[in-house]
């Protein structure tokens, strides 16, 4: 049931192995500490016992660096977060994912596409997270996510123990991007996926925009997933992501696109995820994280 959020069950996963840089495994340490509980339950929202996955770590090396990083590690972390997942989901509880790198989203689908029979996906990034073990140019998976949730890369997200079905392309929607690697660019015109890049945004504004993404990441579905990219913020507005890029949403905007969210009653499920205390050079990331799920998850100002 999505809609005005009473349950919330919050969904730990401190990893790091998808993006490479350590310090996105002490992202959801970071973001509790920051009063999330507090700031949740003074909306009235029950917080349910917070579950934190014992992510895989870094392995000893042995032979060869492989060319696609820790690929075990991240199947083995993304059927465990699946797994608390698809029991929230289930027992309807709204599953609050935090991260960890953003390959903890290939664990969040998988959970939710056995509860869902057709899932929407709102992925706010500056990112696409559209690479394929051929066009992936650093290895790392947190950039491969999505072309893992469409079933574009050799791993797909149906590769992953009690997973359901693939998302579909056309319930898609990424929100934010404003550096794409040349296969995503042609990976996003060939299939038609829905892209609102920075351009979009300052075209549209970012009201119009949301409102056709809820169409899009709504049409035909029964829940709508947000995975929310710290990095689709401006880097002056959130320094602790692990890729920061130049002229990301400003900090109204991120919140008004998730209040717009959260008047919808569409939303069923969010990641908050890359945030990383290792680099959050002014100390201010982990507020803005717990800010941002208070929005989706029904704050109001008036
Ligand atoms: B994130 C990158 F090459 N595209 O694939 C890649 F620029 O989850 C970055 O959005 C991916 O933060 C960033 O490695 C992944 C790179
Ligand atoms: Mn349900
Ligand atoms: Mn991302
Ligand atoms: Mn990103």
């Amino acid at each position: 049931a999505a809609g005005t959020q009473k349950k919330v069950r919050l969904i730990r996963v401190p990893f790091w192995l998808g993006g490479g840089k350590a310090g996105t495994d002490l992202g959801p340490e970071y973001i509790v500490k920051a009063g999330l509980m507090r700031k949740l339950r003074a909306m009235d929202i029950e917080v349910e016992d917070e579950i934190e996955v014992d992510c895989p770590v870094q392995p000893l090396l042995t032979g060869a660096p492989a060319r696609i990083k820790y690929l075990p590690e991240v199947l083995e972390m993304s059927g465990l977060v699946g797994e608390q997942v698809y029991r929230a989901a289930a027992r309807d509880s709204f599953p609050l994912i935090l991260g960890g790198d953003h390959s903890v989203a290939i664990g969040s689908l998988a959970g939710l596409t056995a509860h869902y029979e057709n899932l929407g996906v709102i992925w706010f990034d500056a990112h696409g997270d559209l690479n394929t073990e051929e066009t992936t140019p650093s290895g790392n998976m947190h950039g491969m996510a999505l072309a893992i949730a469409i079933g574009k890369s050799n791993f797909k997200l149906t590769d992953i123990p009690g997973a359901g079905s693939l998302i579909k392309k056309e319930n898609i929607v990424i929100i934010g991007a404003r550096e794409l690697d040349p296969g995503e660019r042609e990976l996003i015109r060939s299939e038609g996926i829905a892209c609102f890049s920075m351009h979009e945004i300052d075209r549209l504004g970012i009201a119009a925009v949301i409102e056709k993404a809820l169409e899009i990441a709504g049409n035909g579905t029964d829940g709508i997933h947000v995975s929310f990219d710290l990095d689709c913020l401006d880097p002056r507005e959130a320094a602790g992501v692990g890729t920061p890029v130049p002229g990301g949403l400003n900090y109204r905007e991120a919140h008004f696109a998730l209040e717009l969210l959260s008047e919808s009653k569409r939303v069923t499920s969010m990641d908050i995820v890359e945030v990383n205390p290792l680099l959050d050079y002014d100390r201010r990331t982990a507020t803005l994280a717990v800010e941002l799920a208070t929005s989706l998850l029904g704050k109001r100002i008036l």
